[in-house]
């Protein structure tokens, strides 16, 4: 099949989780059009089967707003005039969803018929999608497409009690390709700690909702009793908050900030535990890929991540904020070889639960459907 996959091409879950379907379905032959403003940060242009195409915004001085959404239904007209694609699937209803629906609407005046799949990934709904700026134009937009899927229950059930959505919404997780973590050899775990130490790591885009001051408090408590050091990956708005808490508790020499790196893959597997404190999440698309990578994840049961991070098995829950029991619940694990044996073993058997294998034939058979 064509298919167009529109998706943010920076490193939040939803342009990763795009980019890795849309690479996937390219190896099985489907010919995949990724639109974006820029490159998806993970896309390969040079595999078989694969285009991209940027969408222009002109720098016209009379917007003080560049008017995105107009540039991207056009350039999803042009592809699919182009092209002849099959199908479109936006990832992120905001403004996906709203500038795919405007793209078929120009493609039905010339009879064409496009089905539109839009994902919900998280705060397209839980945050920014309800704000009274947008919701109006949100739940339009999410009616007027043909199939709609969430990442979690936690989000459909969030969906549906925020809008007033008059379609089905099917659920279908997020993904992994559990083969690369087989051959996978971690690296630099001597760049990081002593042997005699444990490394706990925290991987996100660093913003107000991952709760970013709680992964410090939580190591604050865990390096008093347990020798270990931070490994925090990723760039963002919080950092600032990170950098004075590591001040305050003078944890400089044990708390490593590493920014965005390449091989992600290869430094989770030199940790021991995984922190997600988050306030809201959807998912939880850094919890799987460390559970992949075999680490027990601790984290808080917010949205849909008790969906992925089972409570006493590839990992440990907590409430939102509650430090205290995070941190208790890490001290014990790290405490305990036999038990954190265990448990990484467990995490990676349920990472295996969400193995790419069982969801791509979900997403192939939702574009088989739409065409019906
Ligand atoms: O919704 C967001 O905050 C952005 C989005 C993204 O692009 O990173 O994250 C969401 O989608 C991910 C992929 O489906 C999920 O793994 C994240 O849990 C989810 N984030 C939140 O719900 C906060």
């Amino acid at each position: 099949m064509k298919i167009a996959i529109v998706c943010y091409p920076t490193y939040g879950g939803s342009g990763i989780v795009a980019t890795e379907l849309g690479m996937d379905l390219a190896e099985k032959n489907h010919e995949i059009h990724f639109i974006s403003y820029s490159l998806p940060a993970r896309l390969d242009v040079t595999l078989p089967n694969i285009y991209f195409h940027s969408v222009q915004v002109e720098n016209y001085p009379l917007f003080q707003y560049q008017p995105y959404d107009v540039a991207l239904s056009t350039t999803l007209y042009e592809i699919a005039h182009k092209y002849g694609l099959d199908c479109l699937h936006v990832h992120y209803a905001i403004p996906h969803a709203y500038a795919s629906y405007f793209a078929k609407q120009m493609l039905a005046e010339d009879g064409i018929h496009l089905p539109i799949i839009t994902t919900l990934h998280g705060t397209d709904i839980t945050l920014v999608g309800r704000h009274p700026n947008y919701k109006s134009a949100v739940e339009f937009s999410i009616n007027q497409s043909d199939i709609v899927t969430s990442v979690s229950e936690s989000l459909k059930k969030d969906t549906y009690a925020n809008f007033n959505i008059k379609k089905n919404i099917e659920v279908i997780p997020n993904f992994i390709d559990n083969s690369i973590f087989v051959s996978s050899k971690p690296c630099c775990r001597e760049n990081f700690a002593q042997p005699d130490e444990k490394i706990l790591i925290h991987v996100s885009n660093l913003r107000k909702v991952k709760r970013v001051q709680d992964v410090i408090e939580v190591f604050n408590a865990v390096q008093k009793v347990v020798q270990s050091k931070l490994v925090i990956i990723g760039e963002g708005p919080e950092q600032e908050v990170i950098e004075s808490l590591v001040a305050k508790y003078q944890l400089e020499d044990k708390v490593r900030i590493l920014g965005k790196v390449l091989n992600l893959y290869d430094i989770l597997g030199v940790a021991d535990v995984f922190l997600l404190p988050s306030e809201q999440e959807s998912f939880g698309l850094a919890a799987l890929e460390a559970m992949a990578a075999g680490i027990p994840v601790i984290s808080s049961n917010a949205g849909g991540i008790p969906e992925v991070n089972i409570d006493n098995y590839s990992g440990f829950t907590a409430n939102v904020a509650d430090v205290e029991h995070m941190a208790k619940q890490a001290i014990d694990l790290l405490s305990d070889d036999e038990k954190l044996r265990l448990f990484k073993q467990q995490a990676k058997q349920q990472a295996l639960r969400f193995d790419k294998a069982n969801i791509l034939p979900m997403y192939e058979n939702l574009y088989t459907n739409s065409l019906k």
